[in-house]
């Protein structure tokens, strides 16, 4: 073990915890569990440090670790697991994470009949594919590779979901700007990933392609190999889900996903294992909202979590928030997506009666 790696880890340790961070990173790695591993490798040769890297430079994550690789789970165990609990809540290092099951496709239906609350719906999921380690470990060469799989595979969508890839490499700046604005496209230069060592040979690799509606589209090689989305205008997350379901299932015909038996799908992030699924929508709680701390506790008691217009990491624009999901782990993908189904539905109920 290079003695610089534990040197940093000894230092970075020591700044967290005198630090005031309330990230899940500090909460759990205690001077026991960094004596622990503070000497362990993958087979890939990650340590504990290229976990650790975006947590301890950013203390104001709110939680400060990446898996490097797929074996990072198993290795640094002791760091993930308690994480993978308290996010996922209550999923156990004994905990098996169901199969996939989808459900009902039909069963669910529209969060806001009125139109008068939510004003845009949306679902993602993330998947790896076998044989690629994840973001700090790709080659350049690997990024290319990844990116010309996830382009040809799409090209054989038809129907609703045909579309077209569009490499990063060649978008003019305004093109990119326009489709980060309008909610379609992955930010640029995230410092979460970036000091994960998650953003290099940016833009190689990185793209997006989507239908001509936009209502199906797929990030390529940003924070996962990829991100499958379905979304659309007002509250119809029936037909949201629908579309996700069968482009998933398309898309799984030809590309092999990295699959792990107690963990579900592996990501890049300990919160996005599991189904990967997160379902939001972009909703106006005016009474609810004047209180975001009242807002947030209600969200809360049904297992949602609140974000900003833009998402993650960013602050309400016109009381626009997104409001999904947080648990993805230890239920299935209809269940997961019927949580934030059923939690919308309070919201709106309460904000009506206040
Ligand atoms: P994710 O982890 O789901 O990719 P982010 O929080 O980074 O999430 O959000 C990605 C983008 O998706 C952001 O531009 C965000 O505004 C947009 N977004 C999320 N939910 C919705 C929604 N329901 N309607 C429209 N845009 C959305
Ligand atoms: N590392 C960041 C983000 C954590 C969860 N979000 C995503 C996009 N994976 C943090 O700890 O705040």
């Amino acid at each position: 073990m290079d003695p610089n790696v534990v040197a940093k880890l000894e230092s970075g340790w020591c700044s967290l915890a005198s630090s005031g961070s309330k990230s899940l990173i500090k909460k759990y790695l205690t001077k026991e569990v960094l004596e622990d591993l503070k000497r362990q490798k993958t087979s890939f040769g990650s340590t504990l440090l290229d976990c650790v890297r975006s947590g301890f430079e950013h203390h104001d994550s709110g939680v400060g670790i990446y898996a490097p690789d797929a074996e990072a789970y198993t290795v640094f165990a002791p760091i993930f697991d308690p994480i993978i609990e308290d996010y996922h809540k209550g999923f156990k290092p004994t905990d098996i994470h169901p199969a996939q099951d989808w459900g009902d496709v039909n069963a669910l239906g529209n969060l806001d009949g009125e139109n008068k609350y939510v004003i845009s719906t949306r679902v993602r999921c993330a998947r790896s594919l076998v044989g690629y380690p994840f973001n700090p470990l790709l080659t350049e060469v690997q990024y290319k590779d990844i990116e010309e799989k996830v382009s040809s595979t799409l090209d054989g969508l038809a129907g609703d979901l045909k579309g077209e890839f569009y490499p990063l490499t060649d978008m003019s700046k305004e093109v990119q700007q326009k489709l980060i604005d309008d909610h379609f496209l992955f930010k640029e230069g995230d410092r979460f990933l970036q000091a994960a060592n998650a953003s290099r040979f940016w833009p190689t690799g990185r793209g997006i392609f989507h239908n001509r509606d936009k209502t199906f589209l797929v990030w390529c090689n940003e924070e996962d190999h990829l991100r499958l989305i379905s979304m659309q205008m007002g509250g119809n997350l029936g037909e949201v889900y629908k579309r996700l379901v069968t482009a998933v299932n398309d898309v799984e015909k030809t590309l092999a996903f990295s699959h792990h038996d107690r963990l579900g799908f592996l990501t890049f992030c300990p919160t996005n294992l599991g189904t990967t699924i997160r379902a939001s929508v972009h909703i106006q709680l005016p009474k609810l909202a004047a209180n975001k701390a009242k807002l947030e506790e209600v969200a809360a008691k049904y297992s949602l979590q609140v974000r900003g217009t833009r998402g993650e990491h960013t602050d309400a624009e016109g009381g626009v928030y997104d409001i999904s999901n947080k648990r993805r782990m230890g239920l299935t993908e209809y269940q997961a997506v019927k949580e934030m189904y059923d939690g919308i539905k309070e919201l709106i109920k309460i904000e009506k009666q206040s």
